[in-house]
């Protein structure tokens, strides 16, 4: 298990692009071309401010059929919640905190933990495949953060000295929600106990800080690119005030209001893929500021390392809506693609 994850290196990865917060610190009239997204003048954005992802109190799922029916629901017709009363307040704002000090330090610190040729990992920009692509108005920093044994400490951050410490808890806080959560799915599925929970306790986490700088054009650029998560289940942190995460309902763009302290956790394609349909992972992006920064902590929960990503045999009553490849050839299938839209999942889908 331990070689695969290390050779994380050979699936491949981005192609290095500018620094975005070096590059919006310059003063020009106007933005390079490759970060102009004309699609930002076409989409409609969703005007009616009532319409809001549900909100699930995770205290009560074990007791609350309700909530549970709630939960159910949320994850068949809107692929994200948000998460209040998870216990895990502390290690969240403690991550906050170090990934806004390690944002702030001089692009020469921050390069101390920059990508490396054909690995994923690292501080810079993710999914740029060709020197055509556009490009999205954002940095990040992506660290493969479980199993411990995969864990490539040259992309941890040393700076500030307690970024490791704190990286370390609010990976084991975050993966034990994630694990409470897919217990919940078991149940509200009608899978047998342990046939979904087990294909994610010692699977990849991976915590993606992403940091988006203000930009005077900002109605014409993205922070990042419309996608689903390839992932099996997103749990997102917003880091300041500053709004910005949208999904895509009805063909339209729905920007979201965090509820301070809530997680906001998203479905991925392995979870509508293993759930064979019944749950959905759904597209959303990251619009810019024109005045401020912005910043956001996305923790990726994926199935083990050797876990075919496929439906659940105990879902396939009516037959198997999608394909299963072994989890070398979806990771490299991920990695090979960039974002877009829901692109991946419609490549495993079964024409019927
Ligand atoms: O910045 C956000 O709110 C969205 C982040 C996100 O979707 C991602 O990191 O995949």
């Amino acid at each position: 298990m331990e070689t695969q994850v290390r050779s994380n290196k050979d699936y491949g990865g981005s192609l290095p692009v500018q620094n975005v917060q070096e590059l919006a610190s310059n003063n020009f009239i106007h933005i390079p071309y490759r970060y102009i997204r004309p699609e930002m003048e076409q989409d409609e954005v969703c005007s009616d401010e009532s319409l809001q992802i549900p909100v699930i109190d995770l205290s009560k799922l074990h007791a609350d059929d309700l909530e549970l029916a709630k939960l159910h629901e949320a994850c068949k017709d809107w692929g994200f919640f948000q998460l209040i009363n998870h216990g895990v307040g502390e290690a969240i704002e403690e991550m906050k905190c170090v990934t806004e000090e390690f944002f702030k330090q001089p692009l020469k610190e921050k390069m101390g933990c920059a990508q490396l040729p054909n690995n994923i990992e690292g501080y810079g920009q993710a999914f740029v495949v060709s020197e055509d692509q556009k490009l999205d108005w954002g940095d990040m920093l992506f660290i493969l953060s479980l199993p411990v044994s995969g864990r490539n400490m040259r992309f941890w951050p040393t700076n500030p000295s307690s970024f490791r410490p704190t990286l370390d808890k609010y990976s084991s806080e975050l993966h034990k929600v994630a694990m409470r959560l897919f217990k919940f799915f078991e149940i509200n599925l009608g899978i047998e106990k342990g046939n979904l929970t087990s294909k994610f306790e010692d699977g990849i986490q991976g915590i993606r800080m992403n940091y988006y700088p203000p930009c005077m054009q900002a109605e014409k650029v993205i922070g990042l690119t419309p996608h689903s998560d390839a992932t099996g289940l997103t749990l997102l942190v917003q880091v300041n005030e500053v709004k910005g995460l949208q999904i895509k309902k009805d063909a339209k763009w729905v920007p979201i209001k965090p509820i301070p302290g809530a997680i906001i956790i998203n479905i991925g394609d392995i979870m509508e893929i293993m759930s064979n349909g019944e749950y959905r992972s759904i597209e959303h992006r990251a619009v810019v500021s024109g005045q401020k920064e912005r910043l956001s902590i996305a923790a990726f929960h994926s199935s083990n390392i050797g876990t075919d990503v496929g439906p659940l045999s105990d879902l396939l009553k009516n037959g198997s809506k999608y394909k299963t490849l072994s989890s070398e050839e979806y990771v490299r299938l991920v990695v090979s693609s960039k974002l877009d839209g829901k692109s991946l999942v419609h490549h495993m889908k079964i024409q019927q």
